[in-house]
């Protein structure tokens, strides 16, 4: 498998309960190597655009309030097969469903205050990255 990237967030409930640094190792320790880095906040209209794909279902307000609420941390993250391996690093989006060892089973509060982001797909990777991280903060 070549090797490639995605792009997280640890998302406003894991940063104000102070995970940052837990998560950070969870992802390093992971095999993940890190070539984007930031502390940021999205505003209710990044929120809304980050998750347009999601704009007709009953929780997006909901989301959005939430994902705005407070800071994040964003992250592009390099690994072989990396969408599929950091999905499985971070468990169900439920965490009642996410596996023993994974980040949301540890840190997730509920459905949808859930720690942590993980792109879907490598086209969704590159697009998210490129939505905070201009190609010189990339390494
Ligand atoms: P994931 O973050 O695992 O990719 P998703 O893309 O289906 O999950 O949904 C994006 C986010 O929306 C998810 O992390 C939390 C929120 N969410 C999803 N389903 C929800 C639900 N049934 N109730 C409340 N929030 C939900
Ligand atoms: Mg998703």
């Amino acid at each position: 498998m070549a090797t490639n990237r995605t792009f997280t967030m640890i998302k406003p409930d894991a940063v104000q309960n102070g995970h940052i640094g837990n998560i950070l190792a969870m992802i390093t320790n992971g095999g993940f190597k890190i070539v984007s880095l930031k502390l940021t906040q999205l505003t209710v209209a990044d929120a809304q655009a980050f998750y347009a794909v999601h704009a007709a279902r009953p929780f997006y307000g909901e989301l959005v309030e939430f994902m705005s609420r407070g800071p994040i941390v964003a992250a592009i993250l390099e690994k072989e097969n990396a969408v599929e391996d950091f999905r499985t690093l971070i468990g169900a989006t439920n965490p009642a469903e996410a596996a023993e060892g994974t980040i949301r089973k540890a840190y997730a509060t509920s459905i949808g205050e859930n720690a942590v982001h993980g792109s879907d797909s490598d086209e969704n990777a590159a697009i998210e990255g490129a939505f905070h991280f201009a190609g010189r903060e990339q390494f």
